[in-house]
């Protein structure tokens, strides 16, 4: 069956300064997907050390961290159905230099570091990574 979910998107601070905000949103909303909530922001260094807790231990954690931290991002909360294998399929693979054609990473990202965008990989860590976000009980209904 297919279930209605909402995911956790970032626009990395190397699509908001390369003007991908609007070619981003276009790809979202021409897949039908519903954007719940969206907002530009800096992230801290709490926020990313929330969002990447699980690469804490990797030799790249503090140029993730600091990646992040270098320019505003968009943030978002995405619904649909199948939200994750959905927006997954659309940003592409983590290394942009693998990420196949007409996938966001594909077409916009050069570098595994600053790959353009960021979207939750499960159900479980969408939640997890909204609520460093967003506080979900003011969402709209
Ligand atoms: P994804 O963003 O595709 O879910 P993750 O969760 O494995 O990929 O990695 C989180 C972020 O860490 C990636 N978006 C990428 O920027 C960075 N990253 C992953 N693997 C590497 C690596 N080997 N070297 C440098 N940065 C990496």
């Amino acid at each position: 069956m297919e279930e209605v979910g909402r995911t956790l998107m970032l626009i990395k601070p190397d699509g908001v300064k390369r003007g991908l905000i609007g070619k981003i949103i276009q790809r979202i909303e021409q897949k039908g997907l519903k954007i719940i909530e969206i907002k530009v922001m800096s992230v801290d260094e709490r926020t990313a050390g929330r969002l990447y807790a699980e690469h804490v231990h990797k030799q790249f954690f503090s140029s993730l961290v600091e990646y992040i931290m270098s320019g505003p991002v968009v943030a978002m909360v995405l619904e649909g159905k199948n939200v994750i294998s959905v927006v997954r399929d659309m940003v592409g693979a983590t290394d942009p230099s693998k990420a196949i054609k007409g996938t966001i990473r594909g077409d916009f990202a050069s570098s595994l570091t600053q790959n353009t965008v960021h979207a939750s990989d499960s159900l479980q860590s969408a939640k997890r990574e909204i609520s460093i976000f967003f506080d979900e009980s003011k969402f709209i209904e």
